[in-house]
């Protein structure tokens, strides 16, 4: 009986514009792991359905997902880089993962409850499954830890119930194939053929809020643009963004303590730390007592520096799309190879002919 050999896995959903939230919150941890692990990344377009079914610029946006990973610094040929649709695994197994979950726990989701709204009963099925299909995006791959903002950390609570409850439901059967893998979970050590995945949400950025409102996390489907800087935005418009930033009247505060209860000053702190790979406590050591006036120029200084080579390598690779197809193309063909390794098992698990 082996171990889990620890591997890689998340995904980003082509639904929008790729923003700062995005980049600092997954995307830079995405491209630091791949130094120390192996590493599937993924463009999550069966999830895009779910919230909004049709999509005239689908392609492109799957496209602009996959430049934007690559631009950042992910290796495709070290790792792999593909869409989700391209490997039917994932919906296999998201289906059985259907019959191991229960209504309630997908009931309890709050990222359901806000995309659904005061209209649940109109809202998709596919919206209330879908941390059903994120559970078998991860453990079709047998992944151990999946780097995600803050925002993901009750999904990935559920990734684990489920492949608990596929454990345990079919502990016999997992023995009696011969695809049991032994882990450790606290002090015990158990059987399963599913691993318990670990989040890595520690970072500079967990959850970086929107421009407009510092209690709203900043997200690609938020109406207002003026809400998120996205990969895509030039200088110009970065700058302006920035420049019309809610903030409050007060200046900066000296100590990170002085930042409570002032959502947007803190947001906007802790997106300068974060592009600079430092702490609010360095920031306000230098800013501390100066005007937003004189800070957000900084900032948008700063974020020009760290997004403007992402920006343009993106609109290269997105001028001649060719690039990214063949790379999305291997990168299936790589990934459907392990998803289908799994899948057998599991079939033979299950008692599939
Ligand atoms: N504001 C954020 N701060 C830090 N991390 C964030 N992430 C998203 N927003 C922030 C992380 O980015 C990864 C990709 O997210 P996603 O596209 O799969 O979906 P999401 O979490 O629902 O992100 P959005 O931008 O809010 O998209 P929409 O508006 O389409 O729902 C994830 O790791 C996420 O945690």
């Amino acid at each position: 009986m082996g171990s889990f050999k620890p591997l890689v896995f998340s995904g980003v959903q082509p639904t929008g514009n790729l923003h700062l939230g995005n980049y600092l919150g997954a995307i830079r941890k995405f491209v630091a792991l791949q130094e120390s692990h192996d590493c599937i990344y993924c463009v999550v377009d069966l999830h895009a359905i779910t919230a909004q079914l049709v999509h005239d610029d689908m392609a492109t946006q799957i496209r602009s997902i996959a430049a934007a990973f690559i631009a950042s610094g992910i290796d495709p040929q070290k790792h792999i880089v593909f869409n989700q649709s391209a490997v039917p695994q994932h919906a296999e197994l998201a289906w059985i993962f259907n019959c191991v979950a229960r209504i309630g726990w997908m009931n309890r989701m709050t990222q359901f409850k806000d995309k659904a709204g005061k209209d649940r009963e109109n809202a998709s099925l596919g919206l209330l499954a879908y941390p059903s299909l994120m559970a078998a995006d991860i453990l079709v791959y047998r992944a151990t830890h999946v780097p995600v903002g803050e925002d993901q950390k009750q999904h990935l609570e559920l990734t684990r119930d489920i492949a608990q409850k596929f454990n345990i439901d079919f502990q016999r059967r997992i023995e009696m194939t011969g695809h049991a893998v032994e882990m450790v979970v606290g002090e015990e050590h158990i059987n399963g053929y599913f691993p318990l995945t670990e989040p890595l949400i520690e970072g500079p950025a967990p959850r970086v809020m929107s421009l407009r409102d510092g209690t709203r996390k900043m997200s690609k489907s938020d109406p207002s643009d003026l809400s998120r800087i996205n990969l895509m935005d030039d200088i110009d418009t970065i700058a302006k963004k920035i420049r019309k930033a809610k903030t409050d009247p007060d200046a900066l505060p000296s100590e990170v303590e002085g930042l409570a209860d002032r959502p947007e000053a803190d947001n906007l702190v802790g997106i300068y730390a974060a592009l600079l790979e430092k702490s609010k406590a360095d920031v306000l050591a230098e800013f501390g007592g100066r005007q937003f006036s004189e800070f957000k120029p900084a900032l948008a200084e700063l974020a020009v520096s760290v997004l403007a080579p992402v920006n343009a390598e993106m609109r290269r690779l997105m001028s001649d799309t060719s690039q990214i197809d063949a790379i999305l193309h291997d990168g299936a063909d790589r990934a459907r190879v392990l998803a289908e390794k799994t899948m057998a098992d599991v079939r033979e698990i299950i008692g599939f002919i």
